[in-house]
């Protein structure tokens, strides 16, 4: 394999072995939490990861790290890392060899395999893992008999993949992150990218700077909304007539692009049909922003030259989620704001591998490449391709539906890859219970998490400096990472573990290494058919679609035609559908949760990384001080927060970055999603972890 910054290694198959010792080296590598997919250099000396330098040549980052980035080896060369297989008795851990190990995951997956089937074994994928091991996943899944693989973009961004590849053809990103410095408005809607994607800022600064404008729709003032010269305060949930008092503005106005519509798109018709009779008053009403701001929004959204509309969690995270984006999609296609530099709608996407994970099929609705698993030409093509005699059709279950099918028998067992849905997932109580409930859990990852507690058989995983492997950033950018040190203790790459247990199970996965994985993602997986190892080893690596070795790969989709099967977007008039709960007199106050800038989603890692963990020791929940005065409440004392679901005790911040009637609080430590409601969108399954009734009371 060349193009590799990396001396020849061995292969997978006697990686018992090590990487060699040598002097002071540094390692490019990919920041392996969010998916801005910043780079950096490992230095390694004498084996061991010993700092992180900047790497100014990356054209996402440009050698810019946010906090978390800063400090990945706190997390990396942490003692608390996974370092033997051990097998769970009682309460009590047992340390046990591979071997051992492996039968036994071979033996619990084959039980229930013999007593119920294929489908009723539940895969979850990891986002924070390389293409490569998910496409293996997904594949062993799937030639096991069971469609039921998923990752975590259930939870952020499968409102993206079935609701804006609905509209666009393709649920990804349609501009690069750099792109939005040429923007001369940007509409960042639902996402707080100053905490999430701190680097993003970076290229929004240099847009303000040229003189954008910067327009954020958020109930909360957060660090972005600070960036902005316009700030909707919408109250949650109320996104889609927001986007449709804007829309009206635009038709009433003549601000739309009739040309764009006529030869581009489909649906309008209908969508003027449910704008009819519509206000920018009623729209003022519903969203409590004043109707002047969504007039001023609207002007300036439609009339600027090229607009960028970015949106994330705020947008997907609700029973709505896929009409939320459609609605987006709406608005940037009836504007023209969509296909040129500077002009399109940038999906924020969560983990540093998300899209990549979606890309190579680990996901209940396709197969690689995006190939629906309800297609029989899917099926011919993966039969084919993988030798296979027959293979699952699918939609498989989704993993919000696992967790209810373990509940009442339809899973009996499942294979969980780098996530944590105890901390994650919402209702934690029902989540806990569905997989207490499994005859066989085995959790693979590089920490002892609460989900990997509760597993039978726990599997040390390599981190992502410690194994080969491609990730996929939000910007489509595939990159690839070298290993550079070795895992700790006994802990193996990913890829390792899957094609031993694969070949327990009597699936002859023979890959040598992850270089032959891509080889074969290259082949089955259209976007990256010219996304070769030698290639996406450059800083920045080649972004998607990339339809042969000597293109270039695409920057920026949707230039001339759209990726439906027609060419044409499709606009969907949608209509709000409410919460699927609203605040009581029994719980009065409406819980929304999110992110902060130094803790990262269940915590596992940053929690364990002392300089982050000590600026934000803490669950905490952001109140309204006039709530606090009539609830009781101090600032810093310790509260009581209850839902239907569940409680959980927290420290009160009173601020008013939230309006009265609304908290916000952070879900990345244990207890937040107690309290969350598990209510779905019906089209994508994501859960509403936006919206949840709640009551606020002092703890004692
Ligand atoms: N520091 C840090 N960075 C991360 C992560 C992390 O845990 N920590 N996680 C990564 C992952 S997995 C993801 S998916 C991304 C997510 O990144 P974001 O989507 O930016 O994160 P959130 O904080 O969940 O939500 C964004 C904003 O939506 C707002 N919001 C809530 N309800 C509504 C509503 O009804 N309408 C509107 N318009 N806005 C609303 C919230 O107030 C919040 O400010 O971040 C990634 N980056
Ligand atoms: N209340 C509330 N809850 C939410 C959200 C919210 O906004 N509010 N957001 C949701 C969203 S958007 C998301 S994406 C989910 C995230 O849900 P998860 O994906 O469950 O969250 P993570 O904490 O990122 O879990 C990833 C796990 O992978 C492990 N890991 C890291 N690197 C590796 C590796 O190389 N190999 C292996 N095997 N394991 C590894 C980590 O230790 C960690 O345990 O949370 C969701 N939960
Ligand atoms: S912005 Fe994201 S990818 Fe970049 S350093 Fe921070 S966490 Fe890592
Ligand atoms: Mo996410």
């Amino acid at each position: 394999m060349s193009g590799s910054a990396s001396p020849a290694r061995p292969a997978l198959e006697d990686r018992n072995n090590k990487v060699p010792i040598m002097p002071k080296k540094l390692i490019p590598s990919v920041c392996p939490y969010c998916a801005v997919g910043c780079g950096f250099y490992l230095a390694v000396e004498k084996g061991r990861a010993t700092g992180v330098e900047y790497m100014p040549e990356h054209p996402t980052g440009e050698g810019s790290l946010c906090p978390k980035g800063n400090a990945v080896l706190e997390i990396l060369n942490h003692e608390e890392r996974l370092h033997y297989p051990l097998r769970r008795r009682g309460d009590e851990w047992a340390r046990i060899s591979w071997d051992e190990a492996l039968d036994l995951v071979a033996k619990g997956l084959r039980k229930a395999l013999k007593a119920h089937g294929g489908r009723s074994l539940g895969f979850l994928a990891s986002s924070r893992c390389n293409n490569e091991e998910n496409y293996a996943m997904q594949k062993l899944a799937r030639l096991i008999g069971s469609p039921n693989v998923d990752n975590c973009a259930r939870l952020c961004h499968s409102p993206t993949v079935v609701g804006l590849g609905g509209s666009l053809g393709t649920g990804a990103m349609t501009n690069n992150i750099r792109d939005l410095a040429n923007a001369t408005c940007i509409f960042a809607i639902g996402t707080n990218l100053a905490e999430a994607h701190p680097v993003v800022s970076r290229w929004v600064q240099k847009a303000k700077d040229k003189g954008a404008k910067i327009i954020v729709a958020d109930p909360r003032i957060t660090p972005t909304s600070w960036m902005s010269e316009l700030h909707l305060r919408l109250k949650p949930g109320s996104d889609i007539e927001l986007l449709r008092g804007m829309m009206k503005v635009a038709v009433d106005e003549g601000l739309i692009d009739k040309n764009f519509i006529a030869n581009r798109t489909k649906g309008f018709e209908e969508l003027l049909r449910s704008l009819e009779g519509f206000t920018v008053e009623e729209a003022s009403k519903l969203t409590e922003v004043p109707a002047k701001d969504i007039i001023k929004a609207a002007r300036i959204y439609a009339k600027s030259s090229s607009s960028a509309l970015l949106y994330s969690m705020g947008i997907t995270q609700h029973v709505c989620g896929t009409d939320n984006v459609r609605a987006c999609a709406n608005l940037a296609l009836i504007c023209g704001q969509i296909g040129r530099s500077g002009a399109g709608i940038w999906p924020m996407r969560g983990q540093n591998n998300v899209q990549g994970t979606c890309d190579v099929g680990a996901i209940a609705e396709f197969y690689p490449g995006y190939k629906r698993a309800s297609e029989p030409s899917s099926l011919d093509f993966f039969k084919s391709a993988w030798g296979a005699s027959s293979i699952p059709s699918g939609p498989g279950m989704t993993s919000t539906e696992m967790m209810d099918a373990a509940l009442d028998g339809g899973i009996s067992a499942m294979y969980i890859i780098g996530e944590d849905p105890v901390i994650c997932d919402p209702n934690t109580s029902k989540t806990r219970a569905a997989l207490e409930i499994l005859d066989f859990l085995v959790v693979q990852d590089i920490f002892l998490t609460a989900t990997a507690k509760l597993a039978d058989i726990v599997l040390p995983a390599a981190a992502w400096a410690e194994k080969d492997g491609s990730y996929t950033s939000m910007e489509r950018r595939v990159q690839w990472v070298d290993r550079a040190v070795n895992p700790p203790g006994e802990a193996k790459e990913g890829l390792w573990i899957i094609r031993e247990i694969a070949r327990r199970i009597g699936i002859d996965f023979n890959y040598s290494s992850a270089a032959e994985v891509l080889q074969e993602i290259n082949r089955n997986v259209p976007q990256y058919k010219g996304a070769t190892r030698a290639r996406i080893s450059k800083p920045g690596g080649v972004p998607w679609p990339c339809p042969s070795e000597d293109h270039p790969g695409m920057e920026i989709l949707h230039t001339e035609r759209f990726s439906t099967p027609d060419g044409r977007a499709n606009i969907f008039a949608v209509k709000n559908v409410p919460p699927a709960e609203e605040p009581s007199p029994e719980y009065p106050i409406l819980l929304t949760t999110g992110r902060i800038v130094t803790h990262y989603n269940g915590g596992s890692m940053t929690r364990r990384s002392p300089s982050l963990q000590e600026l934000e020791p803490e669950l905490y929940v952001e109140i309204n001080p006039e709530d606090g005065k009539a609830l009781g409440i101090v600032d810093g004392g310790r509260i009581l927060v209850s839902s239907v679901r569940g409680k959980t005790v927290a420290k009160a911040k009173l601020t008013d970055k939230v309006r009265p009637g609304v908290a916000f609080m952070p879900f990345h430590y244990q207890g937040a999603n107690l309290v969350t409601s598990d209510a779905r969108d019906p089209i994508s399954k994501i859960p509403e972890y936006k919206m949840a009734a709640c009551k606020i009371a002092p703890a004692e």
